[in-house]
């Protein structure tokens, strides 16, 4: 029901415009878990266009509305209630704030009459994400729902993008006030200046094994494509950063390979002996740049160029000897008309950093136990589309597909760079709403799969299709393999008894499968395609196998 002003204006309520505010700005869908603290925005929602998907906890919701900005490009959307819902959507927030990802999560708030007593649920919101969010902010005044929500769009995707955190008052949310026209933010670029294109130029010319490492956001799949010209007109080798690997052809021959955990000695070498890094989006935070031992801090061995949206990045950790403050988008494109102006001599670098990559990346055949992964591997890399998405959360399951997944395309991986848990399940839920005809495919260890696994029950509720492969090993096998080596023998807190997956998969109306022997996959995982359903397949490894190069015993001994 609308109500009017004695002018006739329009009145609204400020569930109202909230959702027209998001609607306004392009938004299709919504992730939530509900509460009664916004009961206006479900109700706004009932009229919407826009899809409401309803997850079963909120961090759950928020790393499915972080997966959405890191796939897009456009602030993924969250709604959870007051105290509780907030504190549970923080890990969506945490992984957004560390890998740059643009999202808003609004957050439900006790009544302005009742603020400042601790009343139910009460948090001092910017207190507490105060340094987890990129902008915390509480909406007082329902007339300035526009103006605040849009400034959300903006500061989410601009400079080095971020979440958001927006608060709404219970009471708020039902004035009503007299609508305004509400416009969509507009996206900010920052391009790079034509003396400094120069410099690079010069500098690329006189370098004699330079590497271009890229990572970070603000990047499309044109850009990704551009930046291949780039680098076969400049002879540079590229290595992706800790979990950005689909920003770069694994096949291309300029490929280097990922700087992630566990890299290749090899490319370790070539950052550290590099005459010249050029680091484009990414920060080169303490993952992938091995613990700060590839660059020095704060004076790299190396000659460095940095190109980074947010200017506050230049100079942060890093001096660069040339800062660029440019979006990769920009960059690239701006850098992609420029060519070397006399021929390099740099390709058998470029061919022998892609030999090492490519030796690096071939699966072994054998492990301990029956089941091995390198042939699994091996099969999903002939088996999936080269557009099929991965998503995973962390574990030493997850070096698996980091190493041997050749990614081939922009917008195939979700995986927090941040290194959180329970990311794989919520985020292929969210990958396969957005990419309806995409194959999406979830790797989860047995620890991680059960810090969000509950969000397969969305994927049922919504006829979702995707294929979560739990590695279980019976244990939290990143931090026993830790445990082994700092205090060998003396296991603590890392032994786990699981549920069968196959049979919890069906329990929520999926398809499920488990795998102990590695000539079973195949089959296995094309009947759960076939199934049409939401799968789990569970695979059976032997504890010993707990890294593709060395066992357990192996690591206890300090072999
Ligand atoms: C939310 C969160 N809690 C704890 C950790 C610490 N941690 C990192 S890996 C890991 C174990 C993962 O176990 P699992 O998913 O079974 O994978 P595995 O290492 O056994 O392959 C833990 C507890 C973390 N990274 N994130
Ligand atoms: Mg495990």
């Amino acid at each position: 029901m609308l109500h009017q002003t004695a002018e006739g204006q329009t009145l609204k309520t400020g569930g109202q415009l909230i959702v027209e505010t998001l609607e306004a700005n392009g938004v299709e869908r919504i992730f939530c878990v509900p509460g009664e603290s916004y009961l206006a925005v479900l109700d706004a929602l009932h009229d919407s266009r826009m899809k409401t998907i309803v997850c079963r906890q909120e961090g759950g919701a928020a790393m499915m509305a972080d997966c959405e900005g890191r796939l897009t490009g456009r602030p993924g959307i969250c709604f959870a209630t007051r105290g509780p819902g907030a504190t549970n959507a923080a890990p969506g927030v945490h992984i957004a704030m560390q890998d740059s990802v643009p999202m808003i999560l609004f957050v439900g708030q006790v009544a302005r009459r009742a603020k400042h007593r601790e009343a139910f649920q009460e948090l001092d919101f910017p207190a507490v994400f105060g340094s987890m969010a990129k902008w915390t902010v509480e909406i007082d005044d329902a007339a300035r729902i526009p103006e605040i929500v849009t400034r959300a769009f903006a500061v989410a995707t601009s400079g080095r993008p971020g979440p958001v955190v927006i608060a709404l008052p219970e009471d708020m949310l039902k004035d009503r006030v007299a609508a305004s026209e509400i416009r969509p933010a507009v996206h900010v670029h920052t391009a790079p200046d034509e003396a400094a294109l120069e410099t690079l130029e010069d500098m690329l010319m006189s370098a004699r094994s330079p590497i271009m490492i890229v990572g970070g956001t603000r990047w499309t799949a044109h850009t990704t494509l551009e930046l291949q010209r780039v680098v076969e007109n400049w002879q540079l080798p590229v290595a992706c950063s800790f979990r950005r690997q689909m920003l770069f052809d694994h096949l291309h021959p300029n490929y280097a390979g990922d700087a992630g955990i566990g890299q290749n000695p090899k490319l370790s070498a070539r950052i550290r002996e590099a005459d010249l890094v050029l680091l484009v989006g990414g920060r080169l935070g303490e993952m992938p740049s091995a613990n700060y031992s590839l660059l020095k801090v704060p004076y790299p061995d190396q000659t460095l160029v940095h190109v980074h949206p947010d200017a506050g990045e230049l100079g942060r950790v890093y001096r660069p000897d040339l800062p660029i403050n440019a979006s990769p988008e920009a960059f690239v494109s701006a850098f992609s008309r420029r060519t070397p102006a006399r021929p390099l001599d740099r390709q058998a670098r470029v061919a022998s950093a892609h030999a090492d990559y490519i030796q690096w990346s071939t699966p072994p055949e054998t492990g301990p136990g029956d089941l091995h992964m390198g042939p699994i591997m091996a099969w999903l890399q002939s088996a999936l589309p080269d557009d099929a998405i991965l998503t995973n959360g962390a574990g030493n399951y997850s070096v698996w597909v980091h190493r041997y997944h050749r990614f081939r395309r922009f917008g195939t991986q979700a995986a927090p760079a941040s290194g959180s848990m329970g990311y794989g399940t919520p985020a292929a839920v969210a990958a396969k709403a957005i990419f309806p005809d995409k194959t999406v495919v979830a790797f989860a260890g047995d620890g991680c799969f059960l810090m969000n696994g509950q969000e397969f029950a969305t994927a049922v509720q919504y006829g979702l299709p995707i294929i979560v492969i739990v590695v279980n090993n019976s244990m939290f096998g990143t931090i026993r393999m830790h445990q082994e080596r700092e205090y060998p023998g003396r296991v603590s807190a890392t032994d786990l008894s699981n549920p069968d997956f196959a049979a919890l998969a069906k329990a929520y109306g999926g398809h499920g499968e488990i795998v102990s022997q590695a000539d079973q996959f195949a089959a296995a995982f094309e009947r759960a395609q076939k199934s049409g359903k939401p799968a789990i397949i569970e695979l059976r490894l032997h504890p010993e196998a707990l890294t593709p190069t060395r066992t357990l015993t192996e690591i206890r001994q300090g072999i």
